[in-house]
């Protein structure tokens, strides 16, 4: 333990950093992002059977009562994080640090997701290989896109009839603008996936993989290898037509390139099976080979400058991986499960060493806290951590005030940029169902709140036992109750109510617009006045009665 800055060498910073990789499993619901997760730890032995993470079927260890939902209903309602060593074939040295976050797909949620895509450097985007793209995945992309996060893209279910692959990669490119370029090609159409060909640079097939199915796809699946010629006569027309179709897409220029690829124009593609494990190992090469390792991150420039004017020390712009240790909240989740109740703060590692026990700034509040109870929580397991390094996720335990998009740091000052806010669609009230639980449902709430499962709205009128919670979705409500119930003993009653707008105005604005029928002025947590709105036609109504009244839409990123 140490309260100086970080004690490890710029070296070893660097040495560590440069074998980490850090992405999310992004796509529409059902896509099979739990699926490949396990399938991806079961590659690097981290877990000995498919279904121990997640565990739809038969999941072991404790869960918490809002994690039921997940297994009721088979989908994801948050984002899990896992940590693993993987040496691709033939590597030689230190073995790569996976750090993967499975995102829940469900639009509902997608708060949570986006909240992780600003703490990862790259993406896998899986796609069904029945359904193509979906809604979600192209909402997912565009996020990407903004941010600049590469993509790796993952047609999945391959061992089920499908779409045609040429016809997959063609609606890649015109629903999204994405250019995909292949790096391995099905070998046999969707619902008969016999392997991959494995494709050089220029998109030539220079191996054929052959995968052997085992019980269940519980276990990784075994491998062939064969000469191109070799797989032309064992495999005869599924060998010549995937050969055929690759040659085509490289013909057309559809070849991986890696600034492109870091620029989000092009992405690799691979196709896979998940739930046969076929494929999963290539697609931790190329996240090896070609995924961004971490980098520096900038400072919020409104922070820097707030620094710079009131005279303070000052805000650095940009933080280098090898400097002092540096950190960012993405996610505040407590009661994971029924043993530890308490909150957990997840971190990203941007820069230097953590190590526990460290003395760190909270850059927001300015206060300082050492950091004596870090985790890194691999699906609902959770171990102490002795030091992480730049890319790894850290959970740390009741860590004082942290919230979303917080910075933490050692050595020179540092603030990174905040989260971004998500815009809610869905208004309901929300109160105890008996008086006598008030007290804790306050509690409950302030809790909840401070973790972002909802937005918390309150005004004099409705008073503080009856605010109103506004989300991106309506199942963001059940979590929030079930939650209440298990969590904090509180049943709760929930009652809709007739806005479907939200808009940010400020004090001088909202006195006006408090007096319009159809409209309500609230304030949130964070401070800001909102106003609730009947719907879109309302909205447009005020806004043109009264140009002169501060109406900002909130920002969904
Ligand atoms: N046939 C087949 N089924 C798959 C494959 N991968 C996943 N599945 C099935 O698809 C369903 C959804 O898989 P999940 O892994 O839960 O999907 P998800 O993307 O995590 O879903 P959400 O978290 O709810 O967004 C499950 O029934 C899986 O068994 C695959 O490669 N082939
Ligand atoms: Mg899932």
């Amino acid at each position: 333990m140490s309260d100086t800055a970080s004690s490890a060498s710029p070296s070893t910073v660097a040495a560590e950093s440069h074998r980490r990789r850090t992405f999310a499993v992004i796509a529409h619901p059902d896509a099979g992002k739990s699926t490949l997760t396990e399938a991806l730890a079961l590659h690097a032995h981290v877990i000995n059977e498919a279904g121990a993470v997640h565990g739809k079927a038969g999941r072991k260890s404790t869960v918490s009562d809002w994690m039921e939902m997940e297994k009721d209903r088979g989908i994801s309602v948050a984002s899990s994080a896992l940590q693993f060593e993987y040496a691709p074939e033939g590597h030689e040295g230190e073995p790569y640090m996976i750090n993967l976050v499975d995102t829940p797909g469900h639009a509902d949620f997608s708060e949570d997701t986006y909240r992780v895509l600003t703490a990862v450097d790259a993406a896998v985007m899986l796609v069904d290989g029945a359904k193509g793209l979906e809604p979600q995945t192209l909402k997912l992309f565009r996020v990407c896109k903004a941010r600049g996060l590469p993509i790796i893209t993952v047609i999945n279910k391959w061992d089920r009839p499908g779409k045609e692959p040429l016809e997959l990669v063609d609606e890649i490119v015109t629903e999204i603008g994405l250019q995909p370029t292949p790096l391995y090609w099905p070998v046999g159409e969707a619902g008969d996936f016999r392997g991959l060909a494995k494709l050089t640079a220029d998109g030539e097939p220079e191996e054929y993989i052959r995968f052997l199915r085992t019980a269940g796809g519980s276990s990784i699946a075994p491998e062939e290898h064969y000469s191109p010629a070799e797989a032309s006569e064992k495999e005869e027309g599924a060998w010549d037509t995937a050969a055929e179709e690759a040659e085509l897409l490289a013909a057309d220029g559809a070849v991986h390139d890696q600034e492109l690829f870091l620029d989000c124009t092009t992405s690799p593609l691979i196709f896979a099976s998940a739930m046969l494990n076929f494929g999963v190992h290539q697609i931790l090469d190329t996240l090896c080979a070609l995924a961004p390792e971490p980098g520096a991150r900038e400072s919020d420039p409104k922070a820097v400058e707030a620094a710079a004017s009131s005279g303070g020390s000052a805000v650095e712009k940009i933080r280098e991986v090898d400097e002092a240790f540096s950190g960012v909240v993405f996610k505040v989740q407590a009661g994971m499960d029924t043993h530890h109740r308490d909150k957990l703060a997840f971190m990203r590692v941007v820069s230097g060493r953590f190590e526990r026990g460290m003395q760190v700034t909270h850059a927001q509040s300015g206060r300082t806290f050492s950091t004596k109870y870090a985790l890194t929580v691999f699906g609902r397991d959770r171990t102490t951590v002795e030091d992480a390094w730049p890319g790894d996720i850290v959970g740390l335990v009741n860590a004082g005030a942290l919230a979303p998009g917080d910075t933490i740091y050692a050595g020179r000052r540092v603030q990174f940029r905040p989260m971004p806010q998500f815009a809610p669609e869905s208004f309901r009230t929300l109160r105890a169902k008996t008086l006598g639980k008030y007290k804790q449902f306050r509690k409950a709430l302030d809790q909840l709140d401070s973790e972002g499962v909802v937005q918390i709205l309150r005004n004099d009128a409705r008073g503080d036992a009856n605010p109103v919670m506004a989300a991106v979705g309506p199942m963001q409500f059940e979590v929030m109750q079930a939650r209440m119930a298990g969590e904090y003993n509180v049943e709760t009653v929930t009652e809709p109510i007739p806005y479907q707008v939200a808009r940010r105005t400020d004090a001088a604005s909202a006195p006006e617009l408090g007096r319009q029928r159809g409209v309500e002025i609230f304030t949130r947590t964070d401070g800001e006045l909102i106003a609730l709105f009947g719907d879109k036609w309302k909205l447009a109504f005020v806004e043109k009665e009264h140009p002169e009244l501060t109406m900002e839409p909130l920002v969904a990123d």
